[in-house]
């Protein structure tokens, strides 16, 4: 199987007007959440590595738009997005990253580790490629369960090369699993670009060449993604098995909260805000179907949301000493 052209999207007009302004308040959220911890982080009180998620918003939307909660998602350690888009209360993640006894994993896990079962949120994942293993497992639930759910993988370009993956993606074909592997090409993995670090140089042909039905979109584009992503998920729930897409996008911060970015050219950040901004491109395309001053609204209020998120975070307590060995095995 070779990787197959993107289908053709839609756009905005296959989508009713409630439907669109949903999937926007849910980039709007997760671009306000990460524009305020970017500030926040500076001020040394959020404990443990932070990876931003900005510019690469319309990847995790469009996709989660498909999924319900009982579907599963496995996640990267750039996981806020994931997170945002599948449903997870933002002051609970607010509290888990700042490390607080309200978060959703009890202040315990932070940032690389905010879960939400009854969301479907299998986790953020600090194990490069660990997502794909995970969801394979989920997906392997709902066949045997015969639920109709599906599992989706999100993993980085650097993460599309570890043999994890790969052996997630051969199983997933053999046994026809109901899950969606969604390759994030945001153009380095760290420091290393990934058209050096990817021998194959197209992830989605790498994919097909497991055997399953596999297209390289614009990760930039909400109705690109959004187009293949149904696609998939459809499939998945008729029981034909696997797909892959990999979406390109670039993110907008560094790999990590405090990285100098010295690999980048100087203008690529401001040149990807400037033209290829998911969030305006969607304004642009939804312009006379979803009301200017409602998106405008919409920013404004996830703007509030998350200045509301941090103060709660901000004065809630920490953990108290004897969380420490609470949750640590499962309790049968
Ligand atoms: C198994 C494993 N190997 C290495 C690392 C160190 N590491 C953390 S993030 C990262 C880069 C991941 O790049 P990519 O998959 O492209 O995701 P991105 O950071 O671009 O979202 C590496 C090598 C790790 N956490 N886990
Ligand atoms: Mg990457």
């Amino acid at each position: 199987m070779s990787a197959q052209p993107a289908p053709r999207a839609p756009g905005p007009d296959a989508l009713a007007p409630p439907l669109l302004a949903r999937a926007y308040r849910r980039m709007a959220l997760i671009r306000a959440f990460e524009e305020r911890l970017h500030v926040e982080n500076t001020t040394g009180d959020v404990p443990g590595f932070v990876h931003l998620y900005a510019g690469q918003e319309a990847i995790a939307v469009g996709v989660c738009e498909h999924l319900g909660d009982s579907d599963y998602l496995g996640s990267t350690h750039r996981g806020h997005g994931h997170c945002i888009a599948k449903g997870c209360d933002v002051v609970a993640m607010m509290c888990e990253i700042f490390g607080r006894a309200p978060g959703l994993c009890g202040g315990k896990g932070g940032s690389m580790h905010i879960a939400d079962l009854s969301k479907g949120m299998l986790g953020a994942n600090a194990i490069v490629g660990g997502a794909a293993p995970l969801a394979i497992g989920a997906a392997l639930t709902h066949k045997t369960k015969g639920s109709g759910g599906v599992a989706v993988a999100f993993t980085g370009d650097g993460g599309s090369n570890q043999g994890m993956v790969f052996e997630a993606m051969n199983m997933a074909v053999v046994l026809a699993l109901p899950v969606l592997f969604v390759f994030e090409n945001n153009g380095y993995g760290e420091g290393t670009g990934a058209d050096y670090a990817v021998g194959s140089r197209s992830i989605a042909e790498r994919a097909a060449g497991f055997g399953m039905p596999s297209v390289q979109v614009d990760g930039t584009d909400f109705f690109a993604v959004h187009a293949a992503a149904g696609e998939a998920v459809a499939r998945a729930r008729a029981g034909l098995g696997p797909s892959a897409i990999e979406a390109k996008a670039l993110r907008w911060y560094g790999h990590y909260e405090g990285d100098p970015m010295n690999y980048r050219a100087p203008d690529e950040v401001a040149r990807a805000r400037a033209e290829r901004d998911p969030l305006a491109l969607f304004r642009a395309r939804v312009a006379g179907r979803v009301p200017a001053d409602e998106l405008a609204g919409i920013d404004a209020q996830a703007l509030a949301e998350v200045d509301a998120a941090v103060r709660t975070a901000r004065a809630a307590p920490f953990p108290e000493p004897t969380a420490l060995e609470r949750d640590v095995y499962v309790a049968y």
